[in-house]
């Protein structure tokens, strides 16, 4: 495996912007060390690597931090340019297209995430959220048909940045599913998604990084809210 011992990611287990991270290096072929991050108790690696948002996912490639999850990925991207599937397109105006989308998800999808979990005061909050969610996820049932042309994934025969972006939200999402009983991602108003979650889901690449364990994401959850985080 290429990485060369040089690679280690400071994570958490749950956080979408690690997971994504941690598929692109899989889909690389890219072998890492990973260290568990406690959100309540950052590392002093943590704290001196990337001192102005104090978050993960960071990657150390060679003791250089690299910070941001949409930044680590391109980079990933364009320094192991020829090892395994190019994440990025390559034709600049598919590839802002891309951009384009990932923003979206984080911009949305990650605003309602965070809205349904950890920001919402009541359930007439957390309804609001929801509604948000929805939203964002019937547009990128559209962005879905038109990016993939038919192919399996948003990077079309193979997972690509928008894959990644919102497939490490997955795990979350089966959480949210269970607290407000109900999908969030439903075979009968995104039919489109919901066949591509499982594709996703099924990825060598994302086996075992997208957390598959509800009752494990929301103990987890108790535990950032007790400690006031993604507030
Ligand atoms: N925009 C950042 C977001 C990273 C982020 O929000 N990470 C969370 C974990 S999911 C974090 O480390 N939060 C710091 C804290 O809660 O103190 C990225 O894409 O890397």
């Amino acid at each position: 495996m290429a990485g060369g011992g040089d690679l280690k990611v400071l994570g958490v287990w749950t956080s979408p912007f690690v997971i994504r991270v941690r598929i692109v290096l899989n889909l690389k072929g890219l072998a890492y060390e990973y260290a568990e991050e406690d959100l309540g108790n950052k590392s002093a690696l943590l704290l001196g690597s990337n001192p102005v948002n104090k978050s993960v996912p960071v990657l150390l490639h060679g003791g250089r931090p690299i910070n941001e999850s949409r930044i680590i990925i391109q980079y990933i991207d364009e320094v192991w340019a020829g090892s395994g599937p190019a994440v990025l397109p390559r034709d600049p105006y598919e590839r802002a297209v891309a951009r384009f989308w990932a923003a979206y998800v984080d911009d949305k999808v990650g605003s309602a995430w965070t809205g349904m979990l950890f920001r919402c005061k009541s359930e007439e909050e957390r309804a609001e959220a929801v509604a948000r969610a929805d939203e964002a996820l019937r547009t990128l049932e559209g962005a879905l048909e038109e990016c993939s042309k038919g192919k399996p994934f948003f990077g079309g025969d193979g997972i690509g940045l928008v894959d990644v972006v919102l497939g490490g939200y997955l795990g979350w999402f089966a959480a949210i599913d269970r607290i407000i009983g109900r999908r969030l991602i439903d075979p009968v108003r995104t039919p489109l998604l919901a066949a591509w979650e499982q594709r996703f889901r099924a990825a060598d690449a994302a086996r075992g990084v997208v957390p598959d364990d509800v009752d494990k994401v929301l103990a987890f959850l108790q535990t950032l809210l007790a400690i006031g985080s993604m507030k």
